[in-house]
């Protein structure tokens, strides 16, 4: 038995998370965790809310609330929703939390300590309007290149080029408006990365497995441009973890808060003390996970995100553990997500763009979503959210296939031998070509898993529910049981037999399903089959199971273009 950490990129507090966010980071990593809990691995599968940031202090605004009290209520609401997509988290903290606060000053003062925090005078645009410096992403005004008027103080989108905040003409603040901005001087901390960059080097270069997506990404940042330089770690915001605080090697920094980018990583360690804490457990329960020195040495620590967030999980949040000097577990494996586009388009939240994840959850039941976000997750590619696709999907595989196998079968049995296993003859030849390719497909099922390959897997999943519907299309027991009821009931046994183990195999990816399925079978017995044959001869004559309600409902075209309609966007 492994001990595997999985954590998923932590989803900002502001607003409800659209499909993309979801199939970016946790839907994936849910079902990686729940394959490994099958598997009969230790798994500590860890997410949480990133509250901090100008985004959670502009929504807190706009909502009219304290930000405190808003990210109180944003996180229940993410929780629910989480709960909703059965997304099996050991827990879901918040970088908000009390052991966040603890475990970031206490890192940023062992930089300190090992001379890789230096203060620096910076320049920074002051509004007075709002009372407050402003992040250069919410500095608006002229692009001096290209005459764009709403381009950004660290970028203009219309050009892409790269600005400072005082390249803009006739700059203003984007929260008010106001253009009464002057440039004041402010004290940050700067990590410095760049006395890390041989290190982290070396490290990455460890690393033969990681995809080419991961490492090019990482290399890139370290080599060129502006990836690995000394960074500022601190900003001018109310809401956050303070920088000063009793025994910090520095001073003067009241009023200022750590960026959330340092603090949000370090909440993965947090969340799992977190976790201890709720479970009234010790230090030692979460250390075992983190701490080198204290048994997280046999630990397999896999983190899964969206591509643009590899940047900050292979330099920043690995400089941060390294530059400690302390023995903190580093990440062994990153797997890292494309982007899910929306009918021909981006989801936007503003324009109400795309299907949101409380949406989705009152249209129809998770494993739908699971199943087709699953089986198109952006892997290698972008992939494309279409409604006739998301249709036809579920139609074919999960009503047609899977949940009209279960159906045939259970109401058969029901109608000829009542709700129990039947007697019947021995398996026979048409059996064991069953067992035998449900055999090779489960190995390749496995081995893609083991890879992290979601896609592949769903692929093969898919396969081992179609072997069932074409063997019980050729053995045909409702014709043989005119002649030879006793084969009739060989067959039906090995296919009620079938249903269980699809139970099992599915699990990681249409968990409610599965546990439909076993609830219909009148069975827990679930272990992850080491021996196909064994595993089709579990539930023996006599055993009792019932009917179970339809488990798919298909997707009418009526209903399809009603969605279409509503989810189009302004
Ligand atoms: N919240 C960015 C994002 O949601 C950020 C991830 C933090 S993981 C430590 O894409
Ligand atoms: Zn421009």
């Amino acid at each position: 038995m492994a001990r595997i950490l999985i954590t998923s990129a932590l989803p900002y507090i502001n607003g409800i998370k659209h499909l993309g966010n979801l199939v970016g980071s946790q839907l994936p990593s849910d079902t990686y965790a729940r394959y490994m809990r099958a598997r009969g691995h230790e798994v500590m599968y860890i997410c949480a809310t990133d509250e901090h940031g100008t985004p959670a202090e502009i929504a807190a605004a706009k909502a009219g609330k304290p930000v405190a009290e808003y990210c109180a209520e944003m996180h229940e609401v993410q929780a629910e929703l989480a709960r909703g997509f059965r997304l099996s988290f050991d827990f879901f903290g918040r970088s908000s939390s009390a052991r966040n606060r603890q475990l970031t000053q206490h890192l940023a003062k062992r930089l300190g300590e090992n001379g890789l925090i230096e203060v620096v005078t910076e320049k920074q645009v002051y509004s007075k309007a709002d009372g407050r410096f402003l992040p250069d992403r919410y500095i608006e005004g002229t692009c001096p290149n290209c005459g764009y008027d709403s381009a950004r103080g660290d970028q203009c989108e219309n050009c892409t080029k790269q600005l400072d905040p005082t390249d803009l003409i006739n700059p203003r603040s984007a929260i008010s408006g106001s253009t009464d901005l002057e440039v004041r001087e402010t004290k940050h901390l700067f990590l410095r990365q760049s006395k890390l960059r041989d290190r982290l080097d070396a490290w990455i270069d460890s690393k033969k497995d990681w995809p080419i997506l991961t490492t090019s990404i990482a290399k890139k940042w370290l080599h060129d441009g502006d990836g690995l330089q000394d960074r500022g770690i601190t900003r001018d915001l109310d809401w956050g973890i303070p920088v000063q605080f009793p025994g910090a090697p520095w001073e003067g920094m009241e009023g200022k808060v750590f960026y959330v980018w340092f603090d949000a990583p370090i909440e993965y360690i947090g969340a799992t003390a977190e976790w201890a804490d709720a479970n009234g457990l010790d230090d030692s329960a979460w250390e075992r996970w983190w701490r080198t020195d204290k048994g997280a040495d046999d630990v397999r620590y896999v983190q899964f995100m969206g591509k643009d967030n590899v940047p900050f999980h292979t330099l920043s949040f690995p400089a941060t553990l390294m530059g400690s000097e302390e023995p903190w577990k580093l990440v062994d494996y990153i797997k890292s997500f494309n982007y899910l586009n929306y009918d021909g388009g981006q989801f936007s939240t503003s324009k109400g763009r795309g299907v949101f994840m409380d949406q989705a959850l009152e249209i129809l039941p998770s494993d739908y979503w699971r199943w087709w976000l699953l089986s198109h997750v952006p892997e290698n590619s972008d992939s494309e959210f279409t409604w006739e696709n998301f249709q036809a999907s579920i139609n074919k595989d999960l009503a047609d296939v899977l949940g009209n196998f279960v159906s045939r079968v259970t109401k058969f049995c029901r109608s000829k031998f009542g709700e129990v296993v039947p007697e019947g003859g021995a398996y026979g030849a048409a059996e064991q070509a069953v067992i035998d390719e449900i055999s090779t497909r489960l190995a390749a099922y496995q081995a893609h898993m083991e890879a992290i390959e979601i896609r592949k897997a769903t692929a093969e999943l898919r396969a081992i529910w179609a072997v069932g519907n074409e063997y019980l299309q050729e053995a045909a027991p409702w014709a043989v049981f005119k002649t030879d009821p006793e084969r009739a009931g060989a067959i039906i046994r090995f296919a009620l037999n079938l249903i269980r183990l699809y139970a099992v195999l599915s699990e990681p990816f249409i968990p409610d399903a599965s546990r439909a399925m076993l609830d219909a079978m009148k069975t827990d017995v679930r272990d992850w089959p080491g021996d196909v044959s064994a595993a089709l001869a579990e539930l023996k004559p006599g055993h009792p199971f019932s009917v179970p309600e339809v488990l798919f409902a298909k997707i009418t075209d009526a209903a399809r273009e009603e969605m279409e309609e509503r989810f189009k966007g302004r």
